[in-house]
């Protein structure tokens, strides 16, 4: 008990109890007040027919919660009120888009349609109550060739020539795709083509397999056929600019990359306008979508960790949020642990989300950055630590004495930048290797690097060539999974300009949250050491060729996101 509590996640969003996966319908609304949704199981710590969860911000990093938004009680949902999104109609009004789930018979089929819900007071700010439409099912056809038990979490719709559209998850003919729906009321809704496709990043439909085409008892899912007949699940698509959307899906597959699940491309939606009438599927292989993969095809990932299913929203200040599930992955499961048999099971509560990222793109380097949203810094209690030049030693590490931590160095953000010692020591493309180490007591630790190529010039300016962000938990003890995770990270083509290598590290417990390069790599892990009173620490390591790397460091204690005492109401 006592050590299930010191491991739960504290200044990210969580469930009080119970099972928590994807991020639900996140949206602002007209007086400012931000509301995000979840899949919630209130029953078990496991995952079950789930609820939509709710809680409220004013600012994004402190939340309230409010009762449940939707429960699986109606005949087209009872199995699930399955992931989906919220639009703001033109008068500020928030429709709740999402996929309700029931059995079609004894077996293992489950029909999904798409379902809507209104505010029960749309002049609540906090819109605490919720029904769902007497229209419901608004949607129960599933796309040609598709199959509707593989069929959910519609998107935030957005409108066009004066028609909605949303975007759903989906497989058709054995191809994960992201269908695209029309309509001219949010009510009525028609198939309208594919927004992308498997074709779109490249995959070749396998062709030998059939999808059930309408789910009927006693067919298989498709699974059957192994990964490329997986649906698209958690599918998104966001305008960034005039001529830059991005399509991002979730991918249980691992083809790509045993770490990620998470991907997005880059491109344009130009061949959507005007052809949005006519229907037509891809067959396999060949790419008849309405977002075209042009600005960059080959898929990068959201994130090298513990996240799936994430979701984006705009922000009243037109920012573009990211929220994403983090889930539990305890020694002795591959990914997500749930069955009732893994350590996390135990806990009494599962999963949180990650910290709200703000979206930007690069072009240079044909990427997304995701980095905190500024007010993240509203969780920094006391400083704990600041230096602006600590020399590292070239070998080893140097610890960095924090003060006394009200959270024992469990509830912090570590911020580092690293930089090679003697300008001009790098006057050519030189390995470099930085970062640092988070002890957790009983000498366990974990190890976060970022390593790669980089040359500075003689005014100190950093040109990286090559990054990679890595978490080594094979020492980080307790229950911890000890696979490695990490990748490579995009970078301009002509190589990164910057004074230094900057390395932002969220610790709340069982939860990291790290950044490097700006936003530029990011991982998210799970580390879950054992003892509940050791105090943890940090020390900072780094070598940029034969050159010493010198370190500016600031660590802070971090507040949380629900008032403990539940007395404190956001808005
Ligand atoms: N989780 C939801 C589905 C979604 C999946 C059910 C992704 O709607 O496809 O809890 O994690």
């Amino acid at each position: 008990e006592a050590e299930a509590q010191a491991l739960k996640p504290a200044y990210h969003i969580t469930a009080a109890t119970g099972w928590m996966n994807d991020p639900n319908g996140m949206f602002q609304n007209q007086a400012g007040i931000y509301h995000v949704f979840y899949q919630w199981n209130p029953e078990a710590p496991i995952w079950g027919a789930p609820y939509w969860g709710h809680v409220i911000s004013k600012d994004m990093v402190h939340w309230e919660r409010m009762p449940p938004a939707l429960v699986p009680d109606t005949e087209y949902d009872y199995d699930g009120v399955f992931s989906g999104s919220a639009t703001l109609l033109e008068d500020g009004t928030p429709i709740l888009f999402y996929t309700g789930v029931s059995r079609y018979s004894e077996l293992k089929y489950y029909k999904q349609v798409q379902a809507t819900a209104r505010p029960v007071n749309a002049s609540d700010p906090k819109l605490k109550l919720w029904k769902k439409s007497p229209s419901n099912p608004v949607i129960s056809q599933a796309p040609p060739g598709g199959t509707l038990a593989e069929f959910r979490d519609p998107i935030s719709a957005w409108k066009q020539d004066g028609l909605w559209y949303t975007v759903i998850g989906s497989l058709e003919s054995c191809f994960g795709t992201a269908a695209l729906y029309s309509s001219p009321d949010f009510q009525t809704w028609q198939p309208a083509g594919q927004w992308a496709s498997q074709a779109t990043v490249g995959q070749a439909n396998a062709g030998q397999c059939v999808a059930p085409p309408v789910a009927q008892p006693g067919l298989g899912q498709c699974d059957q056929f192994g990964a490329v007949c997986r649906m698209w699940e958690c599918p998104d698509a966001f305008q960034l600019s005039n001529d830059t959307w991005v399509f991002k899906w979730s991918d249980q597959s691992k083809t790509r990359n045993p770490y990620s699940m998470d991907w997005y491309i880059l491109g344009t939606a130009a061949a959507f306008l005007g052809s949005h009438s006519q229907g037509n599927i891809s067959t396999g292989g060949e790419d008849t979508s309405r977002f075209q993969a042009s600005l960059q095809n080959t898929p990068q990932s959201v994130d090298y960790g513990s996240i799936y299913a994430s979701k984006t929203f705009a922000t009243r200040d037109g920012r573009r949020v990211l929220l994403g599930w983090v889930f539990e992955t305890a020694a002795g499961c591959v990914e997500q642990c749930s069955a009732g048999i893994n350590f996390t099971d135990s806990l009494g509560y599962q999963g949180a989300q990650t910290l709200p990222r703000e979206v930007t793109h690069d072009l240079e380097s044909r990427a997304l950055i995701m980095y905190p949203v500024q007010e993240v810094a509203l969780l920094r209690s006391t400083a704990l630590y600041n230096n602006s030049a600590i020399l590292l030693p070239s070998n080893g590490s140097q610890e960095l004495n924090l003060k006394q931590s009200s959270s024992l160095g469990r509830q912090i953000e570590v911020l580092t930048a690293f930089a090679p010692v003697a300008n001009g020591s790098l006057g050519r493309q030189q390995p470099f290797s930085v970062g640092m180490q988070l002890s957790t007591g009983h000498g366990t630790f974990t190890q976060i690097t970022v390593n790669g190529t980089a040359a500075a010039s003689a005014k100190g300016t950093l040109t990286i060539s090559q990054a990679g962000v890595y978490v080594d938990r094979s020492s980080s003890g307790g229950h911890t999974n000890t696979t490695m995770q990490g990748g490579s990270i995009p970078l301009p083509a002509a190589g990164l300009s910057a004074p230094s290598v900057t390395l932002r590290v969220f610790v709340d417990r069982s939860l990291l949250e790290v950044y490097t390069l700006d936003g530029r790599g990011r991982v998210t892990s799970r580390i879950y050491p054992s003892g509940t009173d050791n105090s943890w620490g940090v020390s900072a390591f780094g070598t940029f060729g034969a050159s010493p790397a010198s370190a500016n460091a600031s660590v802070w204690d971090m507040g949380s996101a629900f008032d403990p005492m539940q007395s404190k109401t956001c808005c």
